[in-house]
């Protein structure tokens, strides 16, 4: 298997799998591919469908989206636990997973992931403000109703999901609740974490677009 990402400081997309698959210790070759954003990233087309990253390949198919991507590993290996064993925790853990990748634009758009960027807030737009409160409620139920440290109890798919936003509440100072901030020590507590981001910090490159 393997799997295409962006720079390591920036790609909060190629974060999602690759921090899932090293959690639960899935073997996995990376290619790291440079964003090119001035061009059109005219590399992606090589390798990916959509000219995005994240992209997995995997002995003649090819899977395009975080989540889909997720998805597929976690049929791939049903061993590892990516979902909760329980049906309706799973259902809960999918809901929030896919709010997650189809809604907070505000936070998205306002607030790039950025693994060296020094701690300072920014102006946020009424919009951000929202999801904050949401990604609060979210988090802050998760973890009284199923015991942290993460919000399922155990990592799965849900926490890889919101793995960027953990980075963005931090350098942008969006939030002083404490479980947030719990939950952000057990993520940044995680190895793969910390091996995400000492990558993400050495690289040379800048996008100009996402220093915010
Ligand atoms: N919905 C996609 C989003 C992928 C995405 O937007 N990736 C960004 C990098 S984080 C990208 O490849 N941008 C390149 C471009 O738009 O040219 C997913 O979940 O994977």
């Amino acid at each position: 298997m393997k799997l295409f990402i962006g720079n390591k400081n920036y790609s909060s997309w190629s974060f999602r799998p690759w921090i899932a698959m090293m959690v639960k210790g899935v073997e996995f070759e990376e290619q790291l591919i440079q964003f090119d954003f001035e061009a059109g990233n005219p590399k992606f087309a090589e390798f990916s469908p959509t000219n995005k990253v994240p992209v997995l390949h995997d002995d003649g198919v090819i899977i395009t989206e975080s989540l889909a991507i997720l998805e597929y590993i976690n049929d791939k290996f049903p061993e590892k636990g990516f979902w909760p064993g329980d049906i309706k925790t799973r259902a809960l853990a999918r809901s929030i997973a896919h709010e997650m990748h189809g809604g907070f634009s505000g936070i998205r758009n306002d607030c790039p992931m950025n693994m060296r960027r020094e701690i300072g807030a920014i102006d946020v737009s009424d919009q951000t403000r929202k999801d904050v409160r949401r990604i609060e409620t979210i988090w802050r139920e998760c973890l009284e109703r199923f015991g942290g440290p993460f919000l399922f109890g155990e990592f799965t798919i849900a926490d890889a999901m919101f793995a960027p936003v953990v980075n963005r509440l931090e350098i942008y100072q969006l939030s002083d609740e404490p479980e947030v901030q719990k939950y952000s020590a057990a993520m940044k507590g995680l190895y793969a974490w910390q091996e995400w981001e000492k990558a993400g910090r050495a690289e040379p490159w800048i996008v100009e677009e996402d220093e915010a």
